[in-house]
């Protein structure tokens, strides 16, 4: 059953205001909304794009902790930067507001009332960790104590970041609170819970069965959660920023952050449409598009369409074309690390290029796995497609009317087969572009696109019309009309990527009211039409411009870890049941090769004695592959397997650093069989 939509409801997920936005963010989310509202908008579709700052939770009050400041200053600011970046790089929302607004405030504040009243949740006391001295609940993020696994003595109460375990804060030994350095104690608070587990039934049937379309990632992580059984959410915390529970019995409780922030995007709706908003929200025939990364998933395929269908007035999300992380030169993008490119320094290093960006990172967008931003790619997309096809055809397109037809767009005449060959050719590009749009494929829809500059760069390469401009005046007429109408073309197709670089194109052409319909035609610039001066679109990014870029990032990074090793304190001591919990052995090398693009890692073909097993090791400084054939290993084989660069690594070779950082692999002093134990 194919739906009839009238309208495109778009959302785009709400970053928090706890720091800037950087390339990872663009990529993954806001690039792909805005090519889609763009595209949607150029076809005289009705859609509207709401976006806005999630300006609650946790993450806010330890930021504004840590700069001494109050939340509301930091959610100002960043709220403030978070915008501009939007702006500056062109991502076209109808709105982009706030979950700190009043508006917001009351409308999440109704949403808790109506289900409240409905019966919506279910009320449970449970005891959490309360500071006497502060006289406060302590979330997740207020406790640190000893990470149980690996002994670090800072791990937060949600997750260790020196082992990368989720932790619940029972977990912590010798916990203290971070606001007042006290020992917390345990006591009862109340809450309202989500009762997700009574929402199981009609979520599989409408995930798994109606919308077998969505991304593969998408699905997949929905079917997993649903696997394992839904279970009851607190939708309140005990905190003090954020949206009030509407309740007499919940004082010093707010809605929690994942409760209150999809509700932001009806609440920016009302902002924007005060008195429509509800025929974007309730009728069927809407389509409600959310975009996220793929770590907000359970929430927007899960969490939000329970909240919305337990309301009972809302439509639900017709797709959520999640996206998957870019990573940084082969390092997942961190902020406490400022391993990252942010968008506002990116602009001061690259004034005016936001096309260039945008293209890479559609490009190379983390559609369907994670995907790598390098600084060599950036620069090669620039230099070998962005300047060298599209850029030069039409720059030549340009040059060549205003040199032989001072800026007028000739006659055409008659076609010659070539010419028709190559008009064919690109009749299909409309249909292709669609049907990649239409699916979230923004990737592949870009290719199509840049194929038509292929297609111009190409004819006018082959029909060479400066050298008969001498004998057949009419032909060089027709191929310039040609080389015209596909530029014109290319600023149809190219606005909802590069929107920049189609403004100028159109001003070039003198041709404003292009739409997307128009697509396929050669009848878009009519003989004797006058064209204004023109300047070149892309420049070539040069090798000491990227040398500085990728010398901006590990300066960075070492200047993080400065304090390294050398004298490494000992860890806390561990039980012996947890060392026995490690299978550790001993292997022989039957393969080792060097990891394309990337410098540091080998990948071994290991015997472990029962079968083979692949294991990626960043070692590839110190051995030369060929001399590690036939060589004995040591191995933990019970190591969650890992994915480097695409291969997934199935355990962790053991090696030694020395004081210099140099890596030696550790090898049993006599030959022994592989699969032997080492302990
Ligand atoms: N602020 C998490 C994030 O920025 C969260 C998204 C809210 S979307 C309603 O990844
Ligand atoms: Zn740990």
């Amino acid at each position: 059953m194919t739906k009839k939509f009238n309208r495109t409801l778009v959302t785009s997920a709400l970053p928090y205001a706890n720091g800037p936005v950087h390339i990872g963010h663009l990529a993954g989310v806001y690039i792909p909304a805005d090519i889609y509202v763009r595209y949607l908008r150029l076809k005289g579709r009705e859609v509207i794009h709401i976006g806005g700052s999630d300006e609650h939770g946790v993450p806010i009050t330890i930021r504004a902790k840590k700069e001494g400041v109050t939340p509301q200053d930091i959610v100002d600011k960043y709220h403030a930067i978070i915008k501009k970046s939007f702006e500056d790089f062109g991502i076209s929302f109808d709105i982009y507001s706030r979950t700190s607004s009043e508006i917001h405030r009351k409308t999440a504040s109704g949403f808790f009332q109506e289900l409240y009243n409905k019966g919506g949740f279910e009320e449970k006391t449970s005891e959490q960790y309360f500071d006497e001295e502060a006289q406060m609940f302590l979330a997740d993020r207020y406790i640190t104590g000893e990470c149980p696994h690996c002994g670090n003595p800072d791990a937060y109460g949600d997750q260790c970041e020196s082992c990368g375990t989720s932790l619940s804060p029972i977990d912590l030994k010798n916990p203290r609170s971070t606001i007042s350095g006290s020992t917390p104690v345990m006591r009862e608070t109340k809450h309202w819970y989500l009762p997700l587990d009574k929402h199981e039934t009609w979520l599989r049937q409408w995930i798994l069965e109606d919308h077998k379309e969505w991304k593969s990632n998408v699905y997949g992580q929905c079917k997993s959660w649903l696997d394992m059984g839904l279970q009851p959410r607190a939708v309140s915390r005990d905190l003090d920023w954020g949206v009030p529970v509407p309740l007499p019995d919940a004082k010093g409780k707010v809605l929690y952050v994942w409760f209150d922030a999809p509700i932001g995007y009806i609440s920016n709706t009302i902002e924007l449409l005060p008195d429509s908003w509800e025929k974007w929200w309730k009728s069927e025939d809407t389509k409600l598009v959310h975009f996220i990364g793929k770590d907000n998933i359970v929430f927007h395929c899960i969490v939000f369409p329970a909240i919305l269908k337990a309301e009972g007035s809302f439509i639900l999300p017709e797709n959520v074309p999640a996206n998957e992380f870019l990573n940084l030169e082969g390092d997942k993008i961190s902020t406490s690390r400022n391993w990252a490119v942010w968008l506002h320094e990116y602009l001061e290093d690259f004034p005016g290029q936001q096309d260039v960006l945008r293209y890479v990172l559609t490009a190379n967008a983390p559609e369907t796995k994670d995907n790598d931003f390098t600084w060599k790619d950036f620069q090669a997309r620039n230099n070998n497609e962005l300047v060298a096809i599209l850029g030069n055809f039409i720059n030549r397109a340009l040059v060549l009317t205003r040199k032989y037809f001072d800026s007028k767009i000739p006659q055409i005449h008659e076609l010659t087969d070539y010419d028709k060959e190559t008009l064919k050719e690109f009749v299909n590009v409309k249909e292709a572009v669609e049907s990649y749009l239409d699916t979230f494929r923004f990737r592949d829809a870009l290719k199509e696109a840049m194929n038509l500059a292929r297609i111009g760069n190409k004819y006018l390469a082959d029909t060479e019309p400066w050298k008969v401009v001498g004998t057949d005046m009419e032909r060089v007429e027709t191929i310039i009309n040609i080389s015209l109408q596909i530029t014109a073309n290319l600023a149809i197709v190219f606005e909802p990527f590069l929107p920049f670089s189609v403004k100028k194109i159109r001003r070039f052409i003198n041709m404003d009211g292009l739409a997307w319909d128009q697509l396929g035609r050669i009848d878009l610039l009519p003989a004797g039409h006058q064209l204004n001066p023109s300047e070149l679109l892309f420049a070539k990014i040069e090798d000491e411009t990227i040398e500085k870029q990728i010398q901006k990032l590990p300066d960075r990074k070492k200047d993080e870890q400065a304090p390294e090793i050398k004298t490494t304190p000992q860890k806390a001591n561990v039980a012996y049941g947890d060392f026995e919990r490690l299978d550790l052995r001993t292997g022989k090398v039957l393969e080792c090769i060097k990891v394309p693009k990337a410098d540091k890692l080998l990948q071994f073909l290991i015997d472990d004695g029962m079968d083979k097993r692949t294991i990626i090791s960043g070692i590839a400084a110190w051995y030369k592959p060929e001399d590690l054939v036939g060589k004995q290993v040591c191995f933990i084989a019970n190591l969650e397997p890992l994915k480097l660069k695409g291969v997934e690594s199935q355990g962790m070779l053991l090696s030694v650093e020395d004081s210099d950082g140099a890596l030696s692999l550790i090898q049993p002093s006599k030959d022994v069989a592989p699969g032997s134990r080492i302990g």
